[in-house]
């Protein structure tokens, strides 16, 4: 039987991509007089990096491999990062994104309903921490059990590092758990830690089929946590 819910975030808990980490990352290149800017489309494709550390050493690789071959290329975009975590965490506060319909209710109905519930994510703790505070205040906290979040393992999604991680924390067995993902990347780190997963398409999954799914649905909205059993039920 389904004991918990595993969440991801970027995606799935909000649409924070486009109007959050891809405007962070532009004010911070910016701010440091870089000309680098990245539109929605080309952001789309950087999202195959998963970190926003790694994205940028990634793009940095492609824009300027010599730069990126320096010995100092990777304190370089880190101290960029971090810049870029500051101006993500003030863009919830100021409510630049905010909970994607069904979310609220379902992690509502999940706690009543004696589930236990974690998140299971590549971004950084703080931006977590952020969006919870903001979108469901104290509340959002009691919500869940842990947060497994950006560093916390070496290896980011698609690797199953951070769903193994929760998961020992949590003293469960994949199976006893369902994740609910949002891109290629996320459904294929719980799958590979063998915790049945749902697809959410947000606004980056694209429209290709990605295997390995208990469903593939376009939202959450009037989503009910029977169905989420019903799901797992049948993975299981
Ligand atoms: C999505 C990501 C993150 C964010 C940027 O994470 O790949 O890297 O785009 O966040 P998930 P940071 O869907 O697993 O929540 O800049 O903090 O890394
Ligand atoms: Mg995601």
């Amino acid at each position: 039987t389904l004991k918990a819910l595993l969440w991801d975030v970027d995606g799935t808990l909000a649409e924070t991509e486009d109007h959050g980490h891809r405007v962070a990352f532009n004010l911070a290149f910016k701010e440091a007089g870089l000309r680098w800017r990245w539109d929605s489309e080309l952001y789309g494709d950087l999202l195959k990096v998963t970190g926003g550390k790694e994205r940028l050493m990634a793009w940095l690789e492609r824009v300027d491999p010599q730069a990126a071959a320096a010995p100092e290329a990777a304190a370089r975009m880190a101290r960029l990062h971090e810049r870029k975590t500051a101006i993500y965490v003030d863009l919830l506060a100021r409510r630049a994104v905010g909970l994607r319909p069904g979310v609220s209710r379902l992690l509502d109905d999940a706690q009543a309903a004696g589930l236990r519930q974690a998140i299971a994510t590549t971004t950084t703790p703080a931006n977590v921490t952020q969006l919870i505070d903001v979108t469901l205040g104290g509340r959002g906290h009691r919500l869940f059990e842990i947060v497994g979040a950006g560093d916390a393992v070496p290896n980011k999604k698609p690797a199953p590092d951070i769903y193994r991680w929760v998961l020992e924390r949590m003293r469960l067995e994949p199976h006893e758990c369902l994740a609910v993902e949002d891109s290629r990347m996320g459904v294929e780190a719980a799958a590979a830690a063998g915790v049945p997963v749902l697809l959410v398409r947000s606004r980056y999954t694209g429209t290709a089929t990605i295997p390995g799914t208990v469903g593939d649905l376009p939202s959450l909205e009037g989503v009910r946590l029977q169905q989420l059993r019903d799901w797992h039920a049948k993975a299981v």
